[in-house]
């Protein structure tokens, strides 16, 4: 019953051309599938966000990893910590670049699913059993080019209607992304709506957000996240504009000062994956009071137990418990939603990019959401079951590509060259 191999896979699924801070999103996104197999022909899986370095770092673990039982997960976590040999830096990018995190992560989910599969249960009950049976998401909505993603990147089809179409279309002012709303959460039942800004100047995005709340009415919580890429006096002169109108203002400024010189400003709840995004950032975040809300993210906060742990967190020092996401397919969206079954103290509904992707992994194709809520699986490990033709297309779609790693500033300069990343450009 001891691992007998470590797989990775890295695999490119079709993503839409969708802006953000850094620039555009590439026609693929790349995620890494890592398989466990026990010498008894089990498999157990894990996905993470896809680079070079990351798949490099999980190939130089293997030894670590293979020929352990895995139900030594902390002993294993820990020598692959004294193991790795990475420069870790999240970056200044809207997504996180760091490797041993997402390492961790990886093994740490495919050891979950593993030992849930070898017992027969469900990881819920391997992290303490659900206290809820749906996991809510909320709408992520983006600025976006025409086209849907994949092969022909800004490519479209004629003939569709409903969420497809929207999927499709391109959104640049309020009006456009009124309507990719209205598709979004009618097509899925999310209750709760983000914006993801830093795209166009904030006074255009502070008018997405009074479209949306003119059309959609006080009951839909709105969130709006520019990514850190605004001055802390147009955060504080966009968040008064918005007070009473944001469930929660994400990362309008770059750091946990800055975080906390807007929040305390203004009279919203202020919530970040940028400023606290490891165990390292909670002291700064107490001393400071940078934000009321964290997105908890297990690709970077090292797995599902340690995520654990930074709910107890929030519980002790007061802050709400909301969840981050980047472009991912089922195996991730399983995981998050055994991982939000456990925690009593998620307050909010979670992000999701699901409804951008089309490309999955797991067998019968993607995971339904029923009135903006994924149902808890008490299937054995994550619930889901990997389709090995479709692993081995979108593997094959990752090596034709030709993408290593996540670029937004290349790819929006193909569109506008000479466009250069600013960590503050607001
Ligand atoms: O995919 O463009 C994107 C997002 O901006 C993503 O990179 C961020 O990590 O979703 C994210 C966020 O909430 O900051
Ligand atoms: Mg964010």
């Amino acid at each position: 019953m001891n691992i007998q191999a470590l797989y990775v896979y890295p695999i490119a699924v079709g993503d839409p051309p969708l802006l953000n801070a850094g620039g555009l999103h590439a026609p693929y996104a790349l995620r890494l599938i890592v398989e466990l197999v026990s010498d008894d022909g089990i498999s157990g899986f894990g996905e993470v966000p896809g680079h070079f370095k990351t798949r490099a770092a999980l190939e130089a673990v293997r030894p670590v990893v293979e020929g352990a039982s895995p139900f030594h997960l902390n002993d294993i976590l820990n020598r692959i910590a004294a193991h790795l040999d990475v420069e870790d830096n999240r970056g200044d990018r809207p997504w996180d670049s760091r490797q041993a995190v997402h390492v961790r992560s990886a093994i740490e989910v495919a050891l979950l699913d593993l030992q849930g599969r070898m017992l027969g249960r469900p990881v819920h009950e391997l992290l303490g059993g659900k206290v809820r049976d749906r996991v809510e998401f909320s709408a992520y909505l983006f600025y976006k080019y025409e086209g849907a993603g994949g092969e022909l990147g800004f490519h479209t089809k004629s003939g569709l209607t409903g969420w497809a179409q929207a999927r499709q279309a391109a959104a640049l002012d309020p009006d456009g992304i009124v309507a990719q709303a209205r598709a979004m959460c009618d097509e899925y039942g999310f209750k709760s709506i983000k914006l993801k800004g830093g795209a166009f100047p904030p006074d255009e995005e502070a008018a997405a957000i009074h479209a949306m709340r003119a059309a959609f009415g006080p009951g839909t919580p709105l969130r709006l996240d520019p990514n850190a890429i605004w001055t802390v006096e147009t955060a504080i002169r966009i968040g008064r504009d918005l007070e009473g109108v944001l469930e929660y203002y994400e990362d309008p400024v770059r750091g946990q000062e800055a975080m906390a010189e807007v929040r305390q400003a203004l009279d919203i709840p202020m919530a970040t994956n940028m400023c606290t995004t490891s165990f390292g950032d909670l002291p700064g975040s107490v001393a400071l009071g940078s934000e009321d809300v964290i997105l908890s993210d297990h690709h970077f906060w090292g797995g599902l137990r340690p995520s654990q742990d930074l709910a107890a967190f929030c519980r002790v020092f007061g802050r709400g418990l909301s969840m981050h996401s980047n472009s991912h397919v089922g195996i991730s969206l399983a995981a998050m939603t055994q991982l939000g079954a456990t925690i009593p103290n998620l307050t909010y509904a979670c992000d999701t990019h699901y409804p951008w992707q089309e490309d999955e992994v797991v067998a019968g194709g993607q995971i339904h959401f029923d009135d903006g809520c994924v149902e808890v699986s008490d299937e054995p490990g994550l619930g889901v079951e990997v389709d090995r033709d479709e692993l081995a297309r979108l593997q094959a779609q990752y090596e034709a590509c030709g993408l290593t790693h996540r670029d937004d500033e290349v790819e929006m300069q193909k569109v506008e060259p000479g466009w250069k990343f600013a960590a503050t450009r607001y």
